[in-house]
């Protein structure tokens, strides 16, 4: 499963660039892809060695759908219509979470530049991969807890931090540990989140 999600967060992504950046952020991202697939192929492989390289190669359709060979155009995804005949994997919930979310690259990015404070505040040290992953897919704060395993403890320090966030009160993230010049960056990826739904 993990490995069908991190293909929807990354296209969700290149469907973000897309919109947002034109074709330069679309070959960048799909440089990360190919990234993205050499670890997936580390850590599972024992799943699906059948799809080894891109299975949905043309740029008019990246989207691949999680069973068969079916590749749709980016457009197609999240419109409310099935075009993933066989499982409807174009429609799924947490496809469509991903899909309105910061892209998965673009939160670990954010992680990294974080790290000293934002992972053992908010995230457990839990590996930023997972955190990141988890971020982009989990619908609400408590699928995000499931998914990652954060204590009752982290996920108070996160629900505080969104609220920070939504009520413009860098003070209390300053509490939380965050130094001072990073409060436009947080305010920036957080307010993503908090306006996909993310809430505290
Ligand atoms: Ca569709």
């Amino acid at each position: 499963m993990t490995r069908t999600l991190d293909f929807f967060f990354f296209f969700a992504g290149v469907a973000m660039a897309i919109g947002a950046n034109g074709g330069n952020a679309m070959r960048m991202d799909l440089a990360t892809l190919l990234r993205n697939r050499e670890q997936q192929q580390l850590e599972a492989p024992q799943k699906r060695t059948d799809t080894v390289g891109n299975p949905c190669p043309s740029a008019e359709k990246p989207f691949p759908c999680k069973t068969g060979n079916t590749c749709i155009p980016m457009a197609y995804v999240c419109d409310d219509n099935i075009d993933c005949l066989e499982d409807g994997y174009d429609e799924e919930a947490e496809v469509c979470t991903a899909a309105h979310r910061p892209p998965f690259d673009e939160i670990r990015d954010f992680l990294e530049s974080e790290k000293h404070w934002i992972m053992p505040m908010l995230f457990g040290d839990k590996s930023q991969y997972k955190v990141a992953h988890g971020l982009a897919v989990s619908q609400t704060v408590d699928d995000f807890k499931r998914r990652v395993g954060l204590s009752s403890h982290e996920i108070a320090n996160l629900r505080d931090a969104l609220k920070a966030v939504k009520e413009g009160n860098e003070a209390e993230l300053e509490m939380l540990g965050m130094p001072h010049s990073s409060w436009n960056e947080v305010s920036y990826i957080f307010s993503k989140l908090i306006k996909s739904g993310f809430t505290a």
